[in-house]
């Protein structure tokens, strides 16, 4: 889809999916709408001396128009709900099996990652904790631990098509698989205090060689700095 941002996480393109198919819906019976709608304004226009009649629409010769468009709509409302279910389902209630899990904790004004490091396990030593810069291995499967230290915020990854609340006192799961390299911006999408703003990080999928070259740099810098400790 060219028209819409990169889809670079494996749910993307679902999501889009979702969203052209309510569009393509909805936008068809609102153009219906507003062309019967106008067909008729101008159509028994004053000028055209027409005079309107008011008829109940109970005879079974009009109800049917009212009852045909109901049905069709229905039916799209129906088509909506399935593949709606069958996204959220996928996206927020069946987590895959995760390869890595980050903790992501939101603050005013600015995001913290902390990353499992090179043995693969959070609450660990070799953990390594970043402010607004989030550093994943591409065809990863990611779970997320999201949490917030003050008010609420919302953590966006708009090219994965993701977007979940953090909440002061809470620890909320969720899991993404990125599928293209390259930075990407993550925002904070809720309206939280003067600084919400700049509440901006980046986000770098790398290829496993570059990641794993990033977690030496990084563990490179940590042992200088704690010997200026
Ligand atoms: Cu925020």
């Amino acid at each position: 889809m060219n028209f819409l941002i990169e889809q670079a996480s494996s749910f993307a393109a679902d999501i889009d999916g979702l969203i052209i198919i309510i569009a393509v819906l909805a936008g068809f019976w609102f153009f219906v709408a507003e062309f019967v709608l106008f067909y008729f304004i101008f159509k028994y226009s004053r000028k055209n001396q027409a005079q309107s009649e008011y008829i109940t629409g109970e005879e079974p010769e009009l109800v049917k128009w009212v009852h045909w468009p109901h049905i069709a709509v229905l039916v799209c409302d129906i088509v909506i709900i399935f593949f709606a279910v069958k996204v959220w389902y996928n996206v927020k209630q069946d987590f895959p099996q995760p390869d890595e899990t980050i903790r992501v904790v939101g603050y005013q004004w600015s995001w913290k990652f902390v990353h499992p490091g090179a043995d693969k396990q959070l609450g660990t030593e070799d953990d390594i904790e970043m402010i607004d810069e989030l550093h994943l291995k591409v065809n990863t499967t990611y779970h997320f631990k999201l949490e917030s230290e003050d008010v609420m915020h919302s953590f966006s990854i708009p090219v994965f098509r993701l977007k979940q609340d953090a909440v002061p006192g809470r620890v909320i799961t969720g899991w993404f698989k990125p599928i293209k390299t390259g930075q990407y911006d993550i925002q904070c999408a809720e309206m939280c205090g003067i600084g919400h703003g700049i509440m901006g990080s980046q986000l770098y999928v790398e290829s496993e060689e570059d990641h794993n070259k990033w977690i030496q740099s990084v563990n490179g810098q940590g042992e200088t700095l704690s010997q200026v400790q």
